[in-house]
């Protein structure tokens, strides 16, 4: 199957009707068909597949034994009503590029792998790169085993009930010990390659970014009935945290985000008694990060105070700022001819493998409109196979 067929084949994968949008979300069943999706095209290559205890998912070409193994790819599952290309490009990029070697005769002397990562996205379980930083590390078993979905389930109960055992989470050092270095090939989650005029780009580094829940707590209490003044209203306090998010991050040239809530009871007619809510924040380094989320929840904390609600602050994931390898992305320079380099605010497993030590760089891909986690991302068959012939130029210089 080249490119275009494998493209085809995930497209309904997951695919929402209504929203046009998918909803990949790890173990659900789309994300148990994109699985399968994997599986076949690592048999139709003859390539090994092999699962680690995570979830996370590897197709072999070689013999990872021989060491210094240079593993691509990216992941398969989505956010809520994402887009077609976040993700799935470098997976079926990496198909696509270990073709285009096998086509030139190209004889590896050391194992190509691609990878497809579980729970890139953390929709499901809040933790976003669960898979790699259980891979890595970074993510203790326990915490993860105990995550728990919208639904109250944990994942340890999710993993059993897809035939996984739990207690294989964590860190596998035999795939490690035999890593090389990472090439993630993704889409451009912004506008800088429109802005070079160029398909295709690399990475320089991801901004330090996290996650943070918001509970604030009132009182239930009738609509019609209750005056104002005697309200304590949990969504006043987190409206107002909303504002105060958005003021902040125009300040600190920093990004501010409150993209999920949950109320409860959530009834039109009911002061609600209960609003949960998620602030992801970015900035170009740490520190614009932390006083950003500081100054945020100080203001949440005095609102809190005036409107007679309680407030507590959970940091959920906070991912440190990576730099990428700086000798890969000269090589990648080197056989692209020179190409764009720009930073994100996107998080990556690729910025996951870095930080554990793992030699890592990533292509982008230029998406017209930058528009990216939403249904209208997009990228140009002809910027594809721009990505696919960058990848398989860079994997060739890596393997022989
Ligand atoms: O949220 C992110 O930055 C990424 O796309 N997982
Ligand atoms: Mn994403
Ligand atoms: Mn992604």
């Amino acid at each position: 199957m080249g490119f275009e067929a494998m493209w085809d084949a995930l497209a309904a994968v997951g695919r929402d009707r209504a929203s046009g949008g998918y909803r990949r979300f790890a173990w659900s069943d789309a994300d148990m068909a994109c699985r399968e999706w994997f599986a076949g095209a690592a048999c139709e290559r003859g390539m090994a597949l092999v699962e680690d205890g995570n979830g996370n998912a590897f197709a072999w070409w070689g013999d990872l034994d021989a060491g210094n193994a240079v593993l691509t790819g990216s992941h398969l599952d989505s956010v809520p009503d994402g887009g077609a290309y976040d993700g799935p490009l470098g997976v079926v990029s990496a198909f696509a590029a270990v073709d285009a070697l096998r086509e030139r005769g190209v004889e590896p002397r050391r194992a190509v792998g691609i990878a497809s990562f579980a729970d890139e996205e953390g929709a499901r379980f809040g933790i976003a790169c669960a898979g790699s930083r259980l891979l890595t590390g970074s993510l203790a078993a326990d915490r993860a085993r105990g995550l728990r979905d919208r639904d109250g389930v944990t994942l340890a109960e999710v993993l059993r009930g897809r035939q996984r055992n739990p207690d294989r989470l964590g860190p596998t050092p035999r795939l490690l010990d035999r890593l090389g270095c990472f090439v993630e090939l993704h889409v451009e989650q912004g506008r800088g390659l429109v802005e070079h005029g160029a398909p295709v780009g690399v990475a320089s580094a991801i901004w330090p970014h996290g996650r943070w829940r918001f509970d604030f707590r009132g009182e239930a209490n009738h609509a019609g009935t209750t005056p104002m003044r005697d309200r304590r209203d949990p969504m006043l306090t987190y409206a107002m945290t909303a504002l105060a998010a958005n003021k902040q991050a125009r300040l600190a040239d920093a990004r501010a985000t409150f993209g999920r809530l949950d109320v409860a009871p959530n009834g039109t007619n009911a002061i609600p008694s209960r609003v949960q809510a998620w602030l992801d924040a970015r900035a170009p380094d740490e520190a614009t990060v932390k006083a950003l989320v500081d100054q945020v929840t100080r203001q949440a904390e005095e609102r809190a105070g005036r409107d007679g609600t309680d407030l507590t602050v959970t940091m959920e994931s906070v991912t440190p700022a990576v730099a990428f390898d700086g000798s890969l992305r000269d090589r990648v320079a080197r056989v692209l001819g020179g190409v764009p380099v720009l930073s994100t605010g996107a998080g990556h497993d690729a910025g996951v493998l870095q930080a554990a030590g793992i030699p890592t760089t990533m292509l982008f891909v230029r998406n017209p409109t930058g528009v990216s986690h939403a249904p209208d991302e997009y990228a140009e068959p002809s910027d594809c196979a721009a990505g696919v012939t960058a990848l398989a130029l860079l994997l060739q210089e890596l393997v022989t």
